[in-house]
């Protein structure tokens, strides 16, 4: 950061904020007045109120906080207000409409242009500028995220449309990779777009550990849905097999039994589900029975960080499992791009050194950890940022999916929600113990 100019990083923050807005541009045209303003499913809010909400959040942020400038709709500020109100309750509060939502956003948007060209970008204020730049442009992307998940739940006419994901690009992969037991640096104090419950940078002891080479597919996945793991409850546990009957979940969320097998509608689209594809829209709690019945494990959020970071020729955590540049469409599945997860092996570009397959992009990833601060974490820029949901009723997922932005993913993000959430796009991979190393162990 400190070796750009500050041209180069005006630009760098102007494009990210033009990308982001494209992508909020194209979900919310994709649908007429009365999809924007309607409640697709109780877990969401309606369209028009995420976009209105990025709106909100960058005139908070980056009109008033680093420009310095007055309040442009002081009265939005509660109704866009996370904390105010619950998603159910969005649709019955007096939201600005689709035409004042989209001027709205325009407006602030521009208000934020101006500040970027003035405001001076050197030291501590260039790391703190930055900073706020690169959060609202994750902020939108995040929400950009949501909306596809609203689309997904919305019922009709398909509206959104993108190539296939590619199919296999690799050779058959072994099953399971071997992370050797040691030290890493998990975290980042140097990212400059890191969030706040990705720092501080810190070594952490893993022991060693097998990990699965790509994410379960759906072919996998039917395997222990039809020797019936659903109905078995040695699989499940005590909240798993209480929520599984509570909602008489009996397959991944979107599927449905056809006689001539299983059947997924996506976007709108109904189709046999993919073999080889990750799996996608189950619970953690499915992931943990499946992780069972396979006689595996979910991976611990160390674990799934190490094996995505860790290099073992130079004991460094990398930025990506394939380095430290940037994605690009070679290396992951990300950024809407496709509208589904590839096949397990179609980014043999994006492998990490020990050969780990896909953490990054098709689907996020259940882990085993709860949210929680790192040592040393310090809440910024606000406490209900992340801090506020730390505790054991969220669980960490990890490594984005088909509907994240690169802006808004690496080695270091952490995501979370609650274990019975099916709606986003969550998926996962097995670990189990490594053989104790001798050395370790004396
Ligand atoms: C990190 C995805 C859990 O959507 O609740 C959006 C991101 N924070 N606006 C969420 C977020 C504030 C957050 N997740
Ligand atoms: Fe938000």
């Amino acid at each position: 950061l400190h070796g750009l100019s500050q041209d180069a990083v005006r630009d760098h923050a102007a494009q990210a904020l033009t990308r982001a807005r494209s992508r909020s541009t194209t979900l919310t045209d994709a649908v007429d007045d009365n999809d924007l303003v309607r409640q697709h499913s109780k877990l969401m809010s309606p369209l028009v109120w995420d976009l209105a909400h990025i709106g909100s959040q960058e005139e908070l942020w980056l009109v008033r906080d680093v420009g310095g400038l007055e309040p442009m709709r002081p009265e939005l500020d509660d109704l866009y207000d996370a904390f105010q109100h619950k998603r159910a309750d969005r649709p019955s509060l007096p939201l600005l409409g689709p035409a004042e939502a989209r001027a709205y956003v325009g407006q602030v948007r521009a208000k934020a242009f101006d500040v970027l060209e003035r405001v001076p970008l050197e030291g501590r204020r260039l790391t703190e500028t930055a900073f706020a730049f690169g959060m609202i442009t994750q902020h939108e992307q995040q929400h950009d995220e949501t909306m596809l998940a609203t689309h997904q739940l919305r019922r009709g006419e398909p509206v959104l449309h993108a190539p296939a994901a590619p199919g296999r690009r690799t050779g058959k992969l072994p099953a399971e990779v071997l992370v050797p037991a040691g030290p890493f640096v998990m975290g980042t104090s140097v990212e400059p777009w890191a969030l706040d419950n990705e720092r501080p940078a810190h070594e952490v002891h893993v022991a060693a550990f097998h990990i699965d080479t790509t994410p379960v597919t759906n072919g996998a996945y039917l395997e222990f849905l039809e020797s019936g793991g659903y109905e078995q409850r040695r699989w499940w546990s005590d909240a798993g097999w209480t929520y599984r009957t509570a909602h008489q979940i009996t397959a991944p969320r979107f599927w449905r039994r056809e006689p001539g097998g299983w059947w997924r509608t996506r976007f709108g689209v109904d189709e046999p589900v993919p073999a080889d594809q990750p799996v996608v829209h189950v619970s953690f709690y499915e992931a943990e029975a499946y992780a069972a019945w396979a006689g595996k494990r979910l991976p611990t959020e160390a674990e799934w960080e190490k094996a995505a970071r860790f290099d073992p020729a130079g004991g460094q955590s990398r930025r990506y499992p394939w380095g430290n540049e940037d994605p690009t469409p070679e290396h992951a599945n990300l950024g809407q791009r496709h509208l589904s997860p590839a096949a397990a092996g179609a980014y043999p570009a994006g492998a990490s050194p020990l050969g780990v397959h896909q953490l990054i992009g098709d689907v996020w990833e259940w882990t085993s950890s709860d949210f929680g601060g790192y040592p040393g974490f310090v809440a910024f820029p606000y406490r209900e940022y992340s801090e506020v949901f730390f505790g054991p009723e969220y669980k960490v997922l990890r490594g984005g999916s088909f509907g994240t932005d690169a802006a808004a993913i690496r080695g270091t993000f952490r995501n979370w929600d609650y274990p019975i959430r099916r709606q986003i796009f969550a998926g996962f991979r097995c670990a189990r113990d490594g053989a104790p190393d001798a050395a370790e162990t004396r």
